[in-house]
């Protein structure tokens, strides 16, 4: 297959290495796939039972039904819906593990960790409804994460998640309750979707929908609260520079990936890297230790410490391809199985931590909260004794990094627009959406997929968009392609921007000291940061008086793949947003579903999937939904 894979030059560079050493890689297999199963790629095979796996012909030649009677919307629906919970799952199991580690601080225990970050501790505490009166920083942490993880837990169905209401428009809470998709319980509404789609159980695609409606808004919950308290336990992200792509790893240092989503170690991978800094000199590397990050993991350090990113989701496999890599840490999520494979061609240490993810291959470091800085400590011992077995004559790091401001916490903006007017600071942001210098604003999220050139989709739509002044946010690989490709920078500002947006960016930049605009992206953080946006859009709709689908407000995940950007996807359509994908979902095998999902979710929640696989015209619809929404603002 003659395609280009990836307009990443890092990536460019190292595919010819794999290919000289008999190294597969992500797009060797996915062109070892083709022709991909058509029934799975229209979302029409069953294999919720063992009298199939059933499909329907999508020609209506053949079978209609699966042997139990389902038909191609209940079965395209049911798939649909049972990747939304396991996005859900993944999220919130994410926030369980950090709010439990909260816990453990408010008990006493845990003590590689402390409260970074007082003033957002009594914020949450005061959103929850948690008086703090008398009480200290200790107590007050144990009941944010007790009632926290009631949300996990509650059984009286009447009182929904906490977290979801408090933190939605009071409009839009009611509109989802009222639609009964609320849910009262994270892992009930994930275990509903599974015994709901079980055989023999829901078979009315519109209802079967409607609980993935309350899966994806479970999967809120449990990002909301994943954000929130990860800013109280490591500190709120505040913008720093640092820089991304694969150039960021050092000849000279012993290098360390860290991967996967969930700060609870990395943060104490970066803290134990510092305390051992001498040891990694004392064997040889005369730069110490060098942090690197991969996916959201990786963005997470990067928001918090400016600890460089190595790269985003479908590269992982680069990193252990510049034989300098000595060690990749990872915890949970998008972690590809081939590492382990490839880990073997190279002197590359893989260690994993968890206990729910482990890889043939790996070495596996067990974490626990109570035991963090032991863990981090071996992993930095087994790092060091990687490094010893490293071959010079491998090394092939390619040169190519860009700078890359981040940390663009929801506080962060606040604060940047504070400077411009600290009675009102979102007032300077709204005068120019209302002026027309800010078109809209558009919120870049989701993976990478084999399915589309790695990080094409992400750059051009972006900068076509800058040009008609939209304002750009970004989470998780989004995020992590626009960085790579040197769009998190001032430069990037001055040369793609609107006149508009560029006026509006550099009035904030220069307020702030920084002799220029803010960068063209805005790095908002992990895909579970997502929420730090939606915090943003629900001030601004409350300062408004309307609900979130009024805002002239586009999401777009142009090279999405995974269940947990299902869960985001129908999340963000559930919270009234336009939704674009770049990607073809895996439903177009039922037209009701089809037609729910682009079109009828629209009367419902005001938000709708936008399906364009063309970037330049994806850009353009995504800017005829901004002016949509222009106009009924009569602005
Ligand atoms: Fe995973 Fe978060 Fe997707 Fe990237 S964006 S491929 S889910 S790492 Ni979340």
């Amino acid at each position: 297959m003659n395609f280009k894979f990836s307009i990443d030059r890092a990536v460019q560079q190292l595919l010819p290495v794999a290919e000289k050493n008999n190294i597969q890689t992500v797009w060797d297999r996915f062109k070892a796939q083709q022709p991909q199963c058509g029934f799975g790629k229209l979302g029409v095979c069953c294999r919720i039972c063992w009298k199939g796996p059933c499909r329907v012909d999508p020609f209506g030649n053949g079978p209609q039904r699966g042997v139990c009677g389902a038909d191609a919307h209940t079965i395209v629906a049911r798939n649909l819906i049972r990747g939304i919970a396991a996005g859900a799952a993944s999220h919130s199991d994410h926030g369980r593990h950090i709010a439990m580690a909260l816990f453990e601080v408010g008990e006493g225990h845990a003590s590689a960790y402390k409260i970074k970050d007082e003033a957002k501790l009594q914020q949450v505490a005061k959103r929850l409804g948690i008086k703090t009166d008398g009480k200290n920083l200790q107590q007050i942490a144990k009941e944010v994460a007790t009632v926290s993880l009631d949300d996990f837990s509650r059984q009286n169905a009447k009182v929904p998640c906490q977290w979801a209401v408090s933190t939605m428009t009071k409009e839009r809470a009611e509109k989802l309750s009222n639609l009964g998709v609320m849910p009262h319980n994270i892992d009930a509404a994930v275990a509903e979707i599974m015994s709901r789609t079980h055989v023999g159980c829901d078979a009315d695609p519109v209802n079967i929908l409607l609980g993935g409606l309350k899966g994806a808004l479970a999967d809120y919950t449990g990002m909301y609260l994943s954000t929130e308290l990860s800013d109280v336990l490591f500190g709120t992200p505040q913008p720093s520079v640092t820089s991304a792509n694969l150039g960021v790893i050092k000849e000279n240092a012993i290098n360390i990936a860290v991967h996967g989503h969930n700060p609870l170690l990395s943060e104490i991978v970066c803290d134990a890297a510092l305390l051992l800094n001498d040891a990694a000199k004392k064997a040889g590397a005369a730069e110490g230790f060098n942090i690197v990050g991969i996916c959201c993991t990786g963005t997470e350090v990067m928001m918090r410490h400016g600890v460089p990113l190595a790269t985003n989701y479908l590269s992982q496999e680069m990193p252990i391809l510049t034989g300098a890599l000595d060690a990749m840490v990872v915890d949970v999520q998008c972690i590809m199985p081939s590492l382990g494979v490839i880990k073997e061609c190279f002197h590359t240490e893989l260690i994993t931590t968890m206990p729910t993810t482990k890889i043939p291959g790996a070495t596996h470091v067990e974490f626990t909260e109570e035991k963090a800085m032991d863990a981090a400590k071996q992993i930095l011992e087994l790092a060091i004794e990687a490094y010893q077995r490293r071959d010079p004559k491998r090394i092939n790091i390619p040169q190519y990094k860009e700078t890359a401001v981040v940390g663009f916490s929801a506080e962060a903006i606040i604060g940047a627009l504070s400077k411009l007017n600290p009675e009102d600071p979102l007032k300077p942001l709204l005068d120019n959406i209302v002026n027309g210098n800010i078109q809209g604003i558009a919120l870049f999220a989701g993976c990478n997929s084999t399915n589309v050139v790695q990080d094409q989709n992400f750059i051009e739509i972006a900068k076509r968009l800058a040009a008609n002044n939209v304002l750009l946010l970004a989470t998780g690989c989004g995020a992590g392609a626009f960085s790579k490709h040197g769009l998190m920078t001032q430069e990037a500002t001055l040369k793609y921007a609107g006149e508009g947006l560029k006026a509006v960016l550099t009035a904030i930049g220069e307020a702030n000291g920084l002799n220029g605009p803010l960068p063209l992206v805005l790095h908002m953080g992990s895909c579970v940061d997502n929420t730090r946006a939606i915090s943003v859009a629900v001030a601004v709709a409350q300062k408004l008086g309307v609900d979130l689908n009024k805002l002239p407000l586009v999401v777009s995940a142009p090279e999405t793949m995974s269940e947990k950007a299902m869960a985001i996807g129908t999340c963000a359509v559930s919270l009234g947003l336009t939704t674009h994908l770049g990607t073809i979902p895996q439903v177009t095998g039922s037209k009701v579903v089809t037609e729910i999902l682009t079109d009828k979710l629209k009367d419902l929640v005001g938000g709708y999937f936008l399906v364009e696989t063309d970037p330049e015209k994806a850009a353009e619809k995504l800017l005829s939904v901004i002016e949509e929404k222009r106009k009924g603002l009569n602005i």
